[in-house]
């Protein structure tokens, strides 16, 4: 899909514990402006429901899990974030709604740019119309 590359974070270690690394241009290919999280969200609370028109954003579980429903206004795809060295990076207008929230769930988010409500798309029929 258009938008959007599954990532695979470096990870050192053993049974003992583990670490995973965010560095890099190729995993980071912007400097990160904005950090946020979202957690203490209900399993079937939808959030999202939005398009970034320029933001770039990493979005991973460091705990939990949840599920990514992204459209580009072509095609629909759903990604499971289920695990700390598996992120998503997103690039550009991909309406997005996620859900299925376990209890547990922490979604991280590194973002290009500080907050901006103006950069929001928010009604669907304007995110498919700015596609087109
Ligand atoms: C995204 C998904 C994955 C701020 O004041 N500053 C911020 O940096 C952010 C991100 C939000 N807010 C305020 C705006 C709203 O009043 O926090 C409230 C909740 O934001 P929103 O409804 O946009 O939350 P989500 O979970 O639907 O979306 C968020 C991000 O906004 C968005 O960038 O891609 O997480």
């Amino acid at each position: 899909m258009q938008g959007i590359k599954l990532l695979s974070f470096s990870t050192f270690g053993d049974e003992n514990g583990l670490l995973s690394v965010i560095e890099g241009a190729e995993k980071l290919p912007f400097e990160i402006k904005r950090v946020y999280y979202i957690y203490n969200t209900k399993k079937d609370f939808i959030r999202g429901k939005h398009a970034h028109r320029k933001l770039q954003q990493i979005l991973f579980c460091p705990k939990g899990s949840c599920d990514f429903i992204l459209d580009d206004g072509r095609e629909r795809q759903t990604v499971r974030l289920d695990r700390p060295d598996k992120g998503l990076y997103i690039c550009g207008p991909v309406w997005r709604e996620f859900t299925n929230f376990s209890p547990d769930c922490v979604v991280m988010v590194l973002a290009s740019e500080k907050y901006d409500e103006t950069d929001y798309i928010r009604d669907y029929e304007d995110f498919l119309k700015e596609k087109r």
